[in-house]
C-alpha cells in the first residue's frame, strides 16, 4: 500500500474507532464484546436500553439482585413513579426531591442516562391540587399558573441531568371511552383546553435548553385505519405534526408498549412504519414503557407449561417485534421496559379480573426469561444494512 494511502486509511481507521468509542462512552463505558448484558450489546447501535425503577426495590438490603440487575443491565432508567406531581409535591409549596434525587444520582454512579417521567399527567396528582379544583378554591387561571410552576421548578431542578423529558403523557382518549370519537381527555384537556400541550412544550424548553422532550402515550406502536377520529396512532401524528409546524418544542414521541398476549397486537414492519411516520416530522422516537402481560389463566396459576410456554412465547415475540423496530429505525434513541421482574410490576396490580401477569422479561426469582434472551439476540444479531447506528436527536427550540 503506498504510504498516502495508508495514511489515509489508518486516518479513517482511527476515526471509526474514536467514533465507536466515543458512542459508548456517552453510556459510561465502551463496548466490550465479552459482556453479554443489554445495556453493553445495545451499544453497538448507539441504543440506549432501560428500565423503569421502583425506588422501594432499588433501596431494599433484602432484594440486593433487583439493584444489581438495573446497574449491570441497562444504560437508561426512569423512575416508575417518584418525578410524578404527587411524588414531588405531596404538600403544596414544599419539594420531596429526595428519592428522585437518589435514582439520579444512582444512574450517575452507574454511567446511566435517566428519562424523566412525567410532567403532566392525569394521574398520580397531588391532593391538594384535585380537591382544590373541585372544591373552585382553585381557578382554572390559577391552575395554569401551577402547572407552569410545576413545570418550571421540576424541569430547573433536574436541569442538565435529564436526557429525554415525557412532557405530557396520555392526553389522548381511547375508541373505548365516551364519546368514541378521539379527543383529548382528562383533567388538564377539561379544565384548560388542548392548549396546555403545547405550553407545557414551551415552558420545558424555557427551563432546559438540553432535555429532549416528548409527548408519550399508550396504543400507538402502529398505524390503525388512518382515520384521526379511532386511529390513535393517527390521532398522535397529526398533534406531533401540528405542534411542529406551529414551532412548539417538542422532540420526540414515546410509545410506551404496553401489549398483552391476548390481543392481536402487531408484525415488526408496521410498528416500523409507524416509527418512520413521526422520524419523517423531525422526531425522535423511544419505546418507553414495554411489557407483555398475560392472562393469569387457573392452568397458568396451576404451573402448568401448556398453558404458561405458549404465553412467554407469544411475550417473547412480542418484545422482539418492538425492539427489532426500534432497531431499524436510526432516530429510535432508546428501549424501555416498565420494570424488569415479574416480582415488582404493576401488572398484577392493576389487571385482577381476569389476572393478568408474566409482562416482563425475568421470573420472580429473577431468573432471566425467553423475553430476555430473544432481546439479546435481537441486539447481537442487529447490524447493517437494515440495522445502523442511532442518530443523535438535536433539542428543537
Ligand atoms: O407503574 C406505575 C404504577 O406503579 C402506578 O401505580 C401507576 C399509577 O397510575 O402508574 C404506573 O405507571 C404508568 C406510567 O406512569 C404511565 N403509563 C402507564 C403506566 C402503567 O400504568
Amino acid at each position: 500500500m503506498k504510504l498516502r494511502r495508508w495514511v489515509a486509511t489508518a486516518a479513517v481507521a482511527v476515526a471509526t474507532v474514536a467514533t465507536l468509542n466515543s458512542l459508548p462512552a456517552s453510556a459510561g463505558h465502551p463496548y466490550d464484546p465479552t459482556d453479554q448484558s443489554l445495556r453493553n450489546l445495545g451499544l453497538r447501535h448507539n441504543l440506549y436500553v432501560g428500565t423503569a425503577v421502583d425506588m422501594d426495590a432499588l433501596a431494599d438490603p433484602d432484594d440486593p439482585q433487583y439493584r444489581q440487575i438495573v446497574g449491570d443491565e441497562f444504560s437508561t432508567v426512569t423512575a416508575e413513579n417518584v418525578m410524578k406531581w404527587e411524588s414531588l409535591e405531596p404538600t403544596r409549596g414544599t419539594y420531596n426531591w429526595g428519592p428522585a434525587d437518589e435514582l439520579v444520582s444512582f444512574a450517575r454512579q452507574h454511567g446511566q442516562r435517566v428519562r424523566g417521567h412525567v410532567l403532566v399527567w392525569h394521574n398520580q396528582l397531588p391532593g391538594w391540587l384535585t380537591s382544590g379544583v373541585a372544591d373552585g378554591s382553585i381557578s382554572n387561571d390559577e391552575l395554569r399558573d401551577l402547572l407552569h410552576k410545576h413545570i418550571t421548578d421540576v424541569v430547573r431542578h433536574f436541569r442538565g441531568k435529564i436526557w429525554q423529558w415525557d412532557v405530557v403523557n396520555e392526553a389522548v382518549s381511547d375508541p373505548w371511552d365516551n364519546p368514541p370519537t378521539l379527543h383529548y381527555k382528562g383533567f388538564w384537556a377539561e379544565h384548560l383546553g388542548s392548549g396546555y400541550i403545547a405550553d407545557a412544550f414551551r415552558w420545558a424548553r424555557a427551563a432546559d435548553p438540553q432535555a429532549l422532550l416528548f409527548y408519550n402515550d399508550y396504543n400507538i406502536e402502529a398505524f390503525g385505519s388512518g382515520d384521526p377520529a379511532n386511529d390513535k396512532t393517527r390521532f398522535v401524528y397529526d398533534m406531533a405534526k401540528d405542534l411542529r409546524s406551529r414551532g412548539v418544542p417538542i422532540d420526540g414521541v414515546g410509545s410506551q408498549g404496553h401489549l398483552g398476549t391476548q390481543y392481536g397486537n402487531y408484525d415488526t414492519l408496521q410498528v416500523a412504519a409507524a416509527l418512520k411516520k413521526f422520524t419523517s416530522l423531525g422526531l425522535a422516537t423511544a419505546f418507553t414503557e414495554v411489557d407483555v402481560r398475560s392472562q393469569m389463566t387457573d392452568g397458568v396459576q396451576a404451573g402448568e407449561s401448556a398453558e404458561i410456554n405458549p404465553r412467554l412465547q407469544a411475550s417473547a415475540a412480542n418484545f422482539s417485534i418492538l425492539l427489532q423496530a426500534c432497531l431499524s429505525e436510526r432516530h429510535c434513541l432508546s428501549f424501555t421496559v416498565w420494570g424488569f421482574t415479574d416480582k415488582h410490576s404493576w401488572v398484577p396490580g392493576t389487571f385482577d379480573n381476569p389476572p393478568e401477569g408474566l409482562a416482563t422479561i425475568y421470573d420472580e426469582n429473577y431468573q432471566p426469561k425467553r423475553a430476555y434472551n430473544v432481546m439479546r439476540a435481537d441486539l447481537i444479531y442487529a447490524g447493517p444494512p437494515y440495522v445502523l447506528p442511532r442518530v443523535a436527536q438535536r433539542p428543537h427550540r
